[in-house]
């Protein structure tokens, strides 16, 4: 037997961190910045944990130019962050605030100048309160409205960003937000869901295309998707392979049909016809859906297993999508999703490195010409701080970097597969505002005292960095 070797990662792959502007930033009235439909729920009571709200979060709005001196001594090649639409347009149409994009300006020459590649989304969740006003992303003006914002920060932004990656999780955007409700706006209308959905396809196509317009051809446009592993409960059963297609119908083929292969998929529009018609889709709307990316980005946490309901037996296991009992997953209300086998983060989440290999082989598969890039992964665990006799401050999370490595070789297997693999990006930097959960669960590799705003790179981040360094991953060793 011949002793295992580190995994060698190729020289060009880009190793990143990333962060999402509402969860970090604090500052919500500075600077014009206008209200958020993230502001409006989190200060609705009962629906983030302890009634936590991003009023302060990291401070980060303040304190940015730490957070770049700490992402440069992490040696962090790439730096994922998002913009606020409403810093940028406080009421999501009308005026631009320059302010705001001052502020993102000097982020991005900060970076560059630390040798940081910038990695920009332009929207993770915190749609300006007055589109919501106006029905939010089930009406199709929003759609053209963010097609506007792009226009304008690609204008002021420019060359200097890297990768234009248009939205963040839009399933999570329409499903949480207006089917299961346990994100903002908190709706749970299964139309609206839907709308919401193709609302976002539309506007990751125009915002896509304005970018091009304004920067040419050759900017690089993305999006980033949480595509869901989901399996059947029984291989053999026809049923529960169906309860597993539909899932991926409306988990994932609703938004990679339109934005990869200019249409919906036949079998989602028939899995929901009950619900709608789909007559909110204008001729076109696909075929702009559809703009060329040089990258996809896949954020990847965990696996499902589903089961076709007899709608007759006792349920089998409690839908592990939130504590809501709407499910998301809109048309599938007889698909039980069973409780997985551990363990698992503090976030409850199975912990399931296979997942991330079968998901990169499978979308590399349908789509061999894509490349893609790891946007997100990692875990949320009770860490804390240790004290030494010298004063000294640590914070072992050794479940952290254990995750981090076996998903990072899990990566490396689907590249050994095939997959064209470019990047990975640990979520997250920081501990920051973890949306209905607030402040209580942690994903950083830097930990950060809410009541100090001190920031201390924990075990993971010293591990993450020498894993830069070297650009060699050690060997997993079995049931580390
Ligand atoms: C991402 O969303 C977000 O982009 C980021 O802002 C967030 O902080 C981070 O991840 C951590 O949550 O209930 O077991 O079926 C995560 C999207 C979608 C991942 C739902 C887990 C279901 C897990 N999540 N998914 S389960």
């Amino acid at each position: 037997m011949t002793a295992p070797t580190p995994r060698r990662f190729p020289d060009g792959f880009l190793w990143g961190s990333a962060t999402a502007s509402y969860q970090i930033e604090g500052a919500v009235d500075e600077d014009g910045r206008g209200p958020s439909i993230w502001d409006t729920f989190s200060r609705t009571p009962g629906k983030v944990l302890n009634g936590d709200t991003g009023d302060v979060a990291d401070d980060h709005y303040h304190r940015w130019p730490q957070d770049v001196v700490l992402i440069q001594e992490l040696g962090l090649q790439a730096y994922r962050f998002s913009v606020a639409w409403p810093r940028i347009q406080p009421t999501g149409s009308g005026a631009f605030e320059q302010r705001g994009v001052d502020f993102y300006s000097r982020l991005t020459d900060s970076l560059l100048e630390a040798g940081v590649t910038p990695v920009v989304t332009l929207y993770h969740w915190d749609l300006p309160q007055a589109l919501e006003d106006e029905g939010g992303w089930t009406n199709r003006e929003t759609a053209l409205r963010f097609g506007e914002y792009a226009e304008h920060l690609a204008g002021r932004l420019g060359d200097r960003i890297d990768t234009w990656t248009t939205l963040n999780e839009p399933w999570c955007a329409a499903f949480l937000g207006y089917g299961s409700g346990v994100h903002a706006p908190g709706r749970t209308e299964p139309l609206a869901a839907l709308q919401a959905a193709h609302h976002l396809n539309l506007a990751h196509g125009l915002a896509g295309r304005a970018v091009k317009a304004v920067l040419g051809e050759q900017a690089k446009v993305s999006v980033t998707l949480n595509l869901h592993v989901t399996r059947p409960d029984d291989p053999e059963s026809a049923a529960d392979r169906n309860a597993v297609r539909r899932v991926d119908a409306v988990g994932n083929r609703i938004f990679l049909g339109p934005m990869l292969d200019g249409e919906y998929p036949a079998d989602l529009l028939a899995d929901t016809a009950s619900i709608t018609d789909w007559s909110f889709v204008q001729d076109g709307d696909t075929a702009t859906a559809q703009v060329p990316l040089s990258v996809l980005g896949v954020n990847y946490y965990n696996t499902a297993r589903a089961t076709q309901w007899d709608g007759v037996s006792e349920r089998q296991g409690a839908s592990n999508h939130g504590e809501s009992t709407a499910t998301p997953f809109i048309g599938t209300d007889d698909v039980d999703f069973l409780t997985q086998p551990g363990p698992y983060t503090a976030m409850g989440w199975n912990i399931d490195p296979s997942g991330m290999t079968e998901l990169l082989t499978s979308v590399s598969r349908t789509y061999p010409d894509l490349p893609l890039m790891i946007t997100e992964n990692g875990a949320a665990f009770d860490d804390e701080v240790v004290t030494a006799e010298d004063g000294s401050t640590r914070v072992p999370d050794p479940d952290r970097t254990s995750y981090l490595h076996r998903h990072i070789d899990a990566v490396g297997a689907a590249m050994d597969a095939g997959a064209d693999v470019r990047g990975y990006f640990v979520w997250s930097l920081l501990d920051n505002f973890e949306w209905a959960f607030g402040y209580e669960r942690r994903f950083g590799i830097v930990r950060v005292d809410y009541d100090t705003q001190e920031r201390t790179p924990k075990d993971s981040a010293r591990w993450y960095a020498e894993l830069i360094r070297t650009r060699q991953l050690p060997p997993v060793t079995p049931g580390a």
